[in-house]
């Protein structure tokens, strides 16, 4: 069994659901861990009116009992707080009220494509479930995973580094401890200077009726090395993981470790030298591989990094043609958010947290923790790890 989720759910629908098959029997969770989690994604300057509604909590439905995990696949639900006034438009069962339908399909959205695709004449089939709510249901899935990491020593943590034109400066080498505060910052970012520039560059372009992107890094700490593999292209830990990151709702590209600035110098300066010493074992003094080598980790701290595009609702909107009449007009207005970059560094962690939690599950296996936890010791004792 390895491990795999999915979700299911419509953004205005009566809620979100994900399931997570493959944890390991015997893992304690906290429910203040997972809602903790939750609340983290609904953060950041630049959220629109749907926050001041929602409020996110895991409902666990199967696999946990009493606060630990069966084995059995987790089932667990996000209520959307919203349903109740959208009660007609998003009802399963046909309603008696007439149902006004979207036909101005937002250029940057799965609204056209979707809909020629799937055949809707409703565009509202397309995004409810395009929409960035169903990262709700990825954050739950990958609060779960972080416990199983917590478990085998594995921190996952992310900063925005990036919004618009404001870009932090480039700090210390950071560990596990510096990301202690990033959540009061109010874009999510370690630089003070930096924060207060990017809210005051949302506030100025939400006045002009713009969206914001940005971008974000996830870092990742106590990893062994030899997660993924080289042999086959599928397990390939780095694949993986930009397969996972680029699948997070605008998210246009994600990089490795210092991936563009080396591309543009010299080998002697675009990799990370080999040491080994009593009392470190095998490390490194650079980390421009992001902690990977070889589709496999090598031990160095992961660092993955994301571009999210402005978000394609737009309140001054662009130009879309009208898929009835197939006249020229205006997309459609939703309430929206201006910029979702500080959100979409905590779904960064999900995301990167249950491709991990993945690749540990193929390499140690453990039907029960315990079982995991034996493996990781013997294997870090054959390589003579010492961190
Ligand atoms: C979203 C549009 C907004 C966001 C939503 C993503 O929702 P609404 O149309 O209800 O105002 O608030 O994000 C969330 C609801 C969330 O929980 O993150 C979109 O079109 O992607």
């Amino acid at each position: 069994m390895s491990l795999d989720f999915t979700t299911a759910g419509e953004s205005h629908g009566p809620g979100l659901v994900a399931i997570v098959e493959g944890l390991p029997a015997g893992l304690e969770l906290e429910r203040e861990a997972l809602d903790r989690e939750m609340a983290r994604r609904q953060l950041g300057h630049g959220r629109g009116g749907r926050m001041k509604i929602e409020s996110d909590t895991v409902e666990i439905r199967s696999g946990v009992r009493h606060g630990r995990t069966l084995g059995s696949p987790i089932a667990v639900l996000v209520a959307n707080r919203d349903y109740p006034n959208w009660d007609e438009r998003m009802n399963p069962w046909p309603v008696e009220a007439e149902v006004e339908e979207s036909h101005l399909p937002r250029p940057g959205h799965a609204d056209l494509a979707g809909a020629l695709k799937f055949g809707h004449r409703d565009v509202r089939n397309v995004l409810e479930r395009a929409s960035a709510r169903e990262t709700a249901a990825r954050v739950a899935a990958g609060a779960l995973a972080k416990e199983f990491l917590r478990a085998l020593g594995v921190s996952v943590h992310s900063h925005v580094i990036r919004i618009a034109s404001v870009e932090a400066p480039e700090g210390p080498d950071l560990g596990p401890d510096d990301f202690a505060g990033v959540d009061d910052s109010p874009v999510r970012c370690l630089d003070e200077d930096a924060s207060r520039a990017m809210v005051e560059e949302i506030d100025r372009l939400r006045k002009e009726n713009e969206s914001l992107g940005g971008t974000f890094e996830v870092r990742a700490f106590g990893l062994v090395p030899g997660l993924g593999s080289h042999v086959s292209w599928r397990e390939k830990l780095d694949g993986r993981l930009a397969q996972a990151v680029c699948s997070i709702q605008s998210v246009k590209g994600v990089s490795l470790g210092e991936a563009w600035e080396v591309a543009t110098g010299p080998g002697s300066e675009a990799h990370d030298e080999i040491f080994f010493s009593e009392e470190l074992g095998w490390h490194r003094e650079t980390n421009r591989g992001g902690g990977l080598e070889g589709g496999m980790t090598n031990g160095e701290p992961l660092i993955v990094r994301a571009a999210i595009k402005p978000i394609s609702t737009l309140t001054k909107p662009l130009r879309s043609v009208d898929t009835e009449t197939k006249q020229p007009a205006q997309a459609m207005r939703e309430r929206t958010d201006s910029t979702v970059v500080p959100a979409a560094g905590v779904v960064g962690e999900a995301m990167v947290a249950l491709i991990l939690a993945g690749a540990y599950r193929d390499k140690f296996g453990g039907d029960h923790i315990d079982d995991a936890l034996a493996a990781l010791t013997a294997y870090k004792e054959r390589i003579g790890w010492r961190r």
